[in-house]
């Protein structure tokens, strides 16, 4: 039997869905085997992509995990043996002292990044004024970080999915998608997810399927790519769905043929997809985040033809999109795109996930037992 810890989750919600959406698969992956208490910030956020939360309660118990309203002024517990703070969200002060007294170990979890520095980075202590003993913890994509999120047996349902395309059907339909495009799909319509940010040249995305002459049903979750009109453009239809629970919405990237991704937590279920996928990253002040992509682009097995659509999907040259994507989106290139995704998958789910790579460091670390 693993020996079980007990965690306290701190996730503020910044913006958007990327910093509960990280907490929230990591809690509940640790709840299988430990005893977690996710605190939250914002309920409603949480709501959106948790069917399940309650957005008016101070305290609620779904998939194991304890969820706590994490206002100014509560009452705070006793500390559990470890607490991680998502995304250097500061605890409570007070809350800190009672780590220093308890012997806890906190961990600082990280944004994930693809940069070559993350590996020396990665499980450093970080010694703190309090005493008490913290470390950072750095996702990533290879063995010498603390890996990706992904649950036991992920891949293995994925597979059945995606043999099943009377699975991806019902989905479709339970998503209002009219049954005409669901039957398009079904006789080789490209599927495509669209979830990005509202710079995304989306309109060059749809050109660029227009020239690759393929008939394609694209969906887009509720409020996102506001400016881009739905329904039908040429041989291509844009339709809106809204918004699912995160175990729906990796069925829906299973689903899809293309999934145009974004931030942190959907980059990595598209990863799981094993499809091609376009990340729009999340954008950050003097460009960082074109470092970060082009770190990641180099780790990535992409020909360069992709590389470049993925980086002008990016960074503002809406002109040399349309052409690499079109080009990505036909005959060898496409076909060449689809198996280097679908063995990068493969690659990247023999490495060790993140949340046991968590927990062996945690027992490493010698936490205090209870
Ligand atoms: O929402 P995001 O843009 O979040 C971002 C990033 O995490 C970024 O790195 C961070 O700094 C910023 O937040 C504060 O993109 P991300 O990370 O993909 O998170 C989206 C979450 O929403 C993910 O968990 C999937 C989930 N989701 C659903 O559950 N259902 C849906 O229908 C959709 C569209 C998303």
């Amino acid at each position: 039997m693993p020996r079980r810890l007990s965690f306290d989750i701190f996730c503020r919600v910044i913006d958007n869905f990327g910093d509960i959406g990280v907490c929230w698969r990591l809690s509940r992956q640790l709840a299988l085997t430990h005893d977690v208490r996710l605190w939250v910030d914002d309920l409603h956020s949480f709501a959106r992509i948790e069917p399940a939360v309650s957005s008016g309660a101070a305290q609620q118990t779904i998939e194991r995990v304890r969820v706590l309203h994490w206002v100014a002024h509560m009452p705070l517990p006793e500390p559990q043996q470890v607490v991680i703070e998502a995304f250097a969200c500061d605890p409570p002060a007070d809350f800190i002292q009672k780590m220093a007294l308890a012997g806890t170990l906190w961990i600082n979890l990280e944004y994930l990044s693809a940069e070559p520095w993350v590996e020396s980075f990665h499980a450093l202590p970080s010694p703190q004024a309090s005493g008490v003993r913290k470390a950072f913890f750095f996702p990533g994509f290879t063995p010498g970080t603390g890996g990706l999120l992904r649950e036991d047996g992920l891949t293995a349902e994925r597979d059945a999915w995606q043999t099943n395309p009377q699975a991806r059907a019902e989905l479709l339909r339970d998503l209002r998608v009219a049954s005409t495009s669901i039957a398009s799909v079904d006789t080789g319509a490209l599927l495509i997810m669209l979830f990005c940010y509202a710079n995304a040249p989306a309109t060059q995305l749809l050109s660029a399927l227009q020239a690759s002459g393929r008939e394609a049903l694209v969906l887009v979750p509720a409020g996102v790519c506001p400016g881009l009109a739905r329904g039908r453009h040429g041989q291509i239809d844009v339709q809106e769905i809204p918004f699912v629970s995160q175990h729906d919405f990796d069925r829906l990237l299973w689903s899809c043929d293309l999934n145009c991704v974004r931030g942190e937590d959907s980059l990595v279920r598209a990863l799981w997809a094993g499809k091609p996928l376009l990340w729009h990253i999340y954008p950050q002040d003097d460009e960082a985040h074109l470092h970060k992509l082009d770190a990641w682009l180099a780790c990535s097995p992409f020909s360069g033809m992709v590389q470049q659509a993925i980086r002008h999907w990016n960074d503002g040259n809406i002109a040399c999109f349309a052409p690499a994507m079109s080009q990505a989106l036909q005959g060898n290139g496409w076909n060449a795109w689809k198996t280097q995704s679908a063995r990068w998958s493969d690659k990247l789910a023999s490495q060790p996930d993140l949340a046991s790579s968590l927990v062996d460091f945690c027992l490493k670390y010698s936490v205090k037992a209870k």
